[in-house]
């Protein structure tokens, strides 16, 4: 068994059903999912805001790399052109590992460059952090420290104060 939290991020076409699709796709290993964040672009200016969210999802099975299978497999689905010249750049759907645990809870650690964990930009990114801790207040990223700490300091705390939570959009329907 192993659990994982997973980030999801879309900026093309139409962003919300984008999400909504990859949870459903989820469905059967879904925990729990965070609310939607509308967020300025990381690391390439020159592109659409996004729509980000972050899920917890467990497997009685699944291995890291099943995880990296999984989740490039509901990114194909959602039509993921892949630009190698840009590799921060736009796109349809982003479904990224972001941390795994074995079955006894301990974080999975990997300098395995096809999935590093946890992943190696996490702590530098807002995004990511903001709707983890909706889910997990208390959560820690691996290596790193409490999710509060991190977003609490330089450089995440000015990058938070730009995410817009967008509670006219769920993640999951309610009917
Ligand atoms: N993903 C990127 C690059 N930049 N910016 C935001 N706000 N959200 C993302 O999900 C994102 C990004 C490449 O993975
Ligand atoms: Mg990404
Ligand atoms: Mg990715």
């Amino acid at each position: 068994m192993t659990r994982a939290v997973l980030s999801l991020g879309s900026n093309l076409g139409d962003r919300i059903a984008h999400l909504r699709d990859a949870v459903s796709a989820l469905r059967d290993v879904l925990l729990v999912s965070s609310g939607v964040y509308e967020t300025p672009p990381w690391g390439d200016a020159d592109q659409p805001a996004y729509l980000n969210a972050v899920v917890l999802v467990d497997d009685p099975v699944a291995s890291p790399p099943d995880w990296l299978d999984r989740a490039r497999r509901i990114e194909e689905t959602a039509g993921r052109v892949r630009d190698p010249a840009r590799r921060f750049g736009p796109r349809s759907l982003d479904v990224d590992v972001i941390a795994v645990w074995d079955p006894a809870g301990e974080p999975v650690l990997s300098d395995d460059p096809e999935l590093t964990l946890p992943h190696p930009r996490a702590h530098l990114r807002a995004f990511v952090l903001r709707p983890w801790i909706d889910i997990q207040p208390y959560g820690e990223l691996p290596g790193h420290g409490w999710l509060t700490d991190l977003l609490n300091a330089e450089p995440l705390a000015a990058d938070a104060l730009d995410l817009r939570p967008r509670p006219d959009l769920p993640l999951e329907s309610t009917g």
